[in-house]
């Protein structure tokens, strides 16, 4: 049975390694997945580049009509190595959707592959079936067409794929995309809202290269074991950017886009920032934090301050030690927006409204990932839940005991629901702290941790919960929820 699955891990691997360096003629080079060398080699300084926002046509009902194409392209990351990468209507990566609340929006997805993939809404409250989760499947030369009211407040969510058994490799070719909701609250709130100018999308990722600059991909059982964790840090799709700073307010809105690093994002001189925004919308009030973080899926909007730096000064977005994105300052500008005292009012869902509470135990590690004691079966529903009921649902992660006791274990489990978003209620190792207590649909566990969290169900159909490492995801750590 384990043989079976390392198997198939091994095609995949083998698949994937093939895909990005056969056209390279290097595909069996044994180069560590560590070896820093190439980093010395490229220093020429990258702008960081800004996903373009994505236009739209409106129809006569005034709908907003947007389309994909899921296409092969080719990335330079070092060394002028090309890599054959996957992007959304490019390359790498995705363009910036963007969407008010109350609009319908209707996404053509034209998939362009020579494999199947799904769009997934991560964050976004709709029906079962337009959720592009793994039922919504784009076969190759395929199209999907899509749409859905937005009815939630103003957020960054994000769009990735969302296949049995493909999610990891193809969101680490290079599939992810925002979409930014607005609304009368983002409206009103007077903080930096000019997108790419002061308020910047970071989409941050890991990736492992060879010292060509060759991509790899799972090459170490650790990989395997923990999720795939890279060598090398990427913002936007490209290594150590710069960005140019005015001596201003900044606000970045981050997304863990990795398949399964933790982030502890700071600033490299250890200077607060304020969080204003979790996974599904603002903060009550700005969480001023040195530290912030991010697993997996989750997202943060944060507003940085530049305003206290000299023309020339510079310093870094950090995770621990790692130096990720470079501010550059420039000259003191005329700053006319703020961080509120105040965002927005959150309606706590009261806990005598829930009407059940359900288990979700998440255990194993590598292949043996489970959760309940089961692996996800595209043809088993785990849960029925009633339309618009209220449930406490009770979050643990397993891989504690032995294997969480030995020194080098880093194997981590978070938990995502689709189609709901939930308040957390309660942490075992720790009280909630004050950036979660917002919308979330994505949630950090510790090893051993139980994290209690209160949802409701506003929309039909059949939706996954699943571990965000999405190696763990695709080894079957999933399951499914049918609302109805
Ligand atoms: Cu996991």
């Amino acid at each position: 049975m384990i043989l079976k699955k390392i198997n198939r891990i091994t095609a995949i691997t083998a698949f994937v390694f093939i895909t990005l360096s056969c056209e390279h003629g290097i595909s069996g080079n044994k180069q560590s997945a560590f070896d820093n060398s190439k980093k010395s080699a490229s220093k020429k300084e990258t702008l960081l580049p800004i996903p373009p926002l994505l236009k739209g046509r409106r129809n006569k009902k005034g709908d907003i009509l947007f389309s994909l194409t899921v296409q092969k392209g080719e990335s330079e990351f070092f060394n002028n190595m090309k890599n054959s990468t996957y992007g959304y209507n490019g390359p790498l990566l995705g363009p910036t959707i963007r969407a008010r609340r109350g609009q319908l929006v209707r996404i053509k997805v034209k998939n362009t592959l020579r494999e199947y993939t799904t769009v997934h809404w991560h964050g976004m409250l709709v029906p079962g079936i337009m959720d592009g989760g793994p039922h919504q499947v784009i076969q190759p030369d395929g199209e999907w067409n899509v749409y859905f009211r937005i009815n939630q407040p103003a957020a960054t969510t994000w769009y990735h794929p969302h296949g049995i058994g493909t999610t990891a490799v193809q969101v680490y070719m290079g599939l992810a995309g925002l979409f930014i909701l607005d609304d009368e609250v983002s409206d009103r709130l007077n903080i930096p809202k000019d997108y790419g100018k002061n308020d910047i999308p970071l989409i941050v990722q890991d990736k492992s290269f060879t010292s060509y600059g060759v991509l790899i991909y799972l090459r170490s059982m650790r990989d395997v074991m923990e999720g795939m964790k890279g060598d090398t840090i990427l913002v936007n799709g490209v290594v150590s950017p710069v960005l140019n700073v005015t001596a201003s307010k900044y606000r970045f809105r981050l997304l863990n886009g990795s398949n399964a690093k933790i982030y502890n994002f700071r600033l490299s001189n250890d200077r607060p920032f304020y969080q204003i925004a979790s996974d599904a919308g603002f903060l009550e009030k700005p969480v001023k934090m040195n530290n912030l973080r991010l697993s997996p899926g989750e997202r943060a909007e944060i507003i940085i301050d530049f305003s206290g730096y000299k023309e020339k000064d510079y310093l870094y977005l950090a995770s621990d030690n790692y130096f990720m994105l470079k501010f550059k300052v420039g000259q003191k500008i005329k700053d006319t927006t703020e961080i509120p005292a105040k965002l927005t009012n959150i309606m706590r869902i009261p806990k005598e409204m829930s009407s059940r509470s359900r288990i979700f135990n998440l255990s194993g590690m590598g292949h043996n990932v489970n959760i309940n004691g089961r692996k996800m079966d595209m043809n088993y529903i785990n849960e029925y839940v009633k339309y618009k009921n209220v449930e406490t649902w009770v979050i643990s992660s397993n891989t504690g005991g032995m294997m969480g006791m030995m020194r080098t274990s880093g194997v981590f489990h978070n938990f995502h629901a689709h189609g709901i978003h939930f308040q957390v209620i309660e942490r075992s190792k720790s009280a909630v702290p004050e950036n979660e207590k917002g919308w979330k649909d994505t949630i950090f566990l510790d090893r051993g941790e139980t994290v209690k969290v209160i949802t409701r169900f506003l929309y039909k159909g059949i939706f996954m919960y699943h571990c965000h490492i999405l190696e763990h995801e695709d080894n079957g750590m999933m399951g499914q929820f049918k609302v109805e």
